[in-house]
């Protein structure tokens, strides 16, 4: 039987893609359409997402990809974009780097109290979650609507509104128990009920676009992210690893201790009511950033990093780190105050980010198992950050632990697979899905050493 396509649109924080997914014969396949970059733009000390030329390319990548049976939709979480009573957005969606959340968000926790948030919410502390954006934004009074990014551009698809779960799972606003929106958090920060659009599950149909289906999916990129993980059984943990690393592992229910607070882990919704439990990890983000200071390709400089000794470890994690800019002097700056010796040269700064992540990415897996209970005996990398053959080394190396590499595309590959199992395509639960991934994807086994 001949396969079916699907669109699957993937924004993230350094570039987009439509891809093409082909479903069929147990078989899967993607094959990209359409890339380009995504450059926030500065604006008299805002931080801006360009989200009209997101969109235009959008757009551009849909009508490339030829007939689908449907398309889906997922991006970077948190960040939204408000709508006022006739449907038209104000203002343009400002970036989770920028500095307006710094002071607000430590305001918000104390007038909440940090552990009746977290008894609420399941969520991990940073600074831009969705709830902490909303009580720093000036531009609330003629907002009727807010929408996530990928239920923005859903919108202007469809012309319908909706809050898709996976993603509303990472605003602060959603009730982990109940997985509905609260209201008790909607009021602590002073918003109307009517702000908040009604909630659809991945699988749900979300509109038309020109007669073609729109599909929701987990629009939270590390959702869709998670389903293309090609585990086989529960014992595994994952680092989904792009800009940021995602690290944790897969449950059932949340985990509300007071340790798993105090470890600022994090109970994301997933696909199928699963619980993404994980912490952020700062990622690929401060070698991006240096890269772009040096203006180098990176192949080049992760050849060269290889050979090289472990010297720095950096502590990736440190909140420095966070913002755009001059990221080769914050590293110095950090290394010195730490006194630990200052890389020589862009090899020497790349090893010691990877060499830090990889430290970052064990102490990640050991909490989660700790605090979870869930033992794991082997550790998925997916995400573009899974070509990265030194660190998936590096982190098998530190975890004591095989690390299977890939999908790169894990994220187009998960918004596909919801599409296609709702299309009726697919069947089965994310076992079933995973198995699929497994059998048709290339992978990479890195043992420990
Ligand atoms: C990864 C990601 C991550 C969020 C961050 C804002 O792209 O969605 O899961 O914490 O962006």
């Amino acid at each position: 039987p001949a396969m079916r396509a699907f669109a699957a649109v993937d924004l993230g924080a350094s570039g987009g893609r439509v891809m093409r997914g082909l479903v069929g014969a147990g078989d899967l396949r993607v094959q990209e359409v359409h890339r380009f970059p995504n450059r926030p733009v500065p604006v008299r000390g805002t931080l801006y997402w360009d989200i009209l030329g997101l969109y235009r390319e959008v757009l551009a990548g849909l009508r490339a990809t030829g007939p689908v049976a449907s398309i889906g939709i997922d991006s970077w979480a948190v960040d939204y974009g408000l709508l006022d009573a006739d449907g038209e957005l104000l203002g343009n969606p400002v970036h989770y780097r920028d500095a307006r959340t710094d002071k607000v968000s430590r305001e918000v926790v104390e007038r909440i109290g940090a552990e009746v948030l977290y008894e609420r919410n399941g969520l991990q502390f940073l600074p831009f979650n969705t709830i902490f954006q909303l009580a720093a934004d000036t531009r609330l009074a003629p907002a009727a609507t807010v929408l996530l990014i990928p239920d923005l551009l859903s919108y202007w698809l469809t012309g319908e509104l909706g809050a898709e779960y996976t993603n509303a799972s990472t605003t602060g606003l959603l009730d982990v128990r109940t997985r509905r929106w609260s209201a008790s958090l909607r009021q602590a920060v002073g918003l109307p009920a009517s702000l908040l659009p009604p909630l659809r599950a991945p699988g749900e149909p979300a509109g038309e676009w020109e007669g073609v289906p729109v599909t929701a999916v987990g629009s939270h990129d590390t959702a869709s992210a998670v389903v293309a993980v090609p585990a086989d059984g529960d014992a595994f943990a994952y680092i989904s690893c792009g800009t940021w690393s995602l690290v944790g592992v897969e449950l059932p229910e949340p985990v509300l201790t007071a340790g798993s607070r105090a470890a600022n882990f994090t109970n994301e919704g997933g696909v199928d009511g699963t619980i993404r439990f994980l912490r952020n990890v700062m990622g690929l983000w401060p070698v991006q950033e240096c890269v772009r200071e040096w203006d180098v390709p990176l192949d080049g400089l992760l050849a060269e990093a290889a050979r090289l000794p472990r010297r720095t470890v950096l502590d990736v994690d440190d909140p420095v780190f966070l913002p755009p800019g001059n990221m080769p002097e914050r590293i110095a700056r950090w290394c010195r105050a730490a006194g630990e010796p200052v890389p020589r040269t862009p090899a020497e700064t790349v090893r010691s980010i990877l060499d830090g992540l990889a430290v970052a990415h064990r102490k990640a897996i050991e909490q989660a198992q700790a605090l979870s209970g869930r033992a794991v005996d082997v550790v998925h990398m997916v995400g573009g950050g899974s070509r990265n053959e030194l660190l998936c080394r590096l982190t098998a190396d530190e975890c004591g632990l095989p690390v299977v590499a890939g999908p790169a595309e894990a994220t187009t590959i998960g918004n596909v697979l919801v599409q296609a199992r709702a299309a009726g395509d697919l069947h089965g639960s994310l076992a079933d899905l995973r198995a699929l991934v497994r059998r048709s994807q290339p992978l990479r086994r890195y043992e420990p050493r």
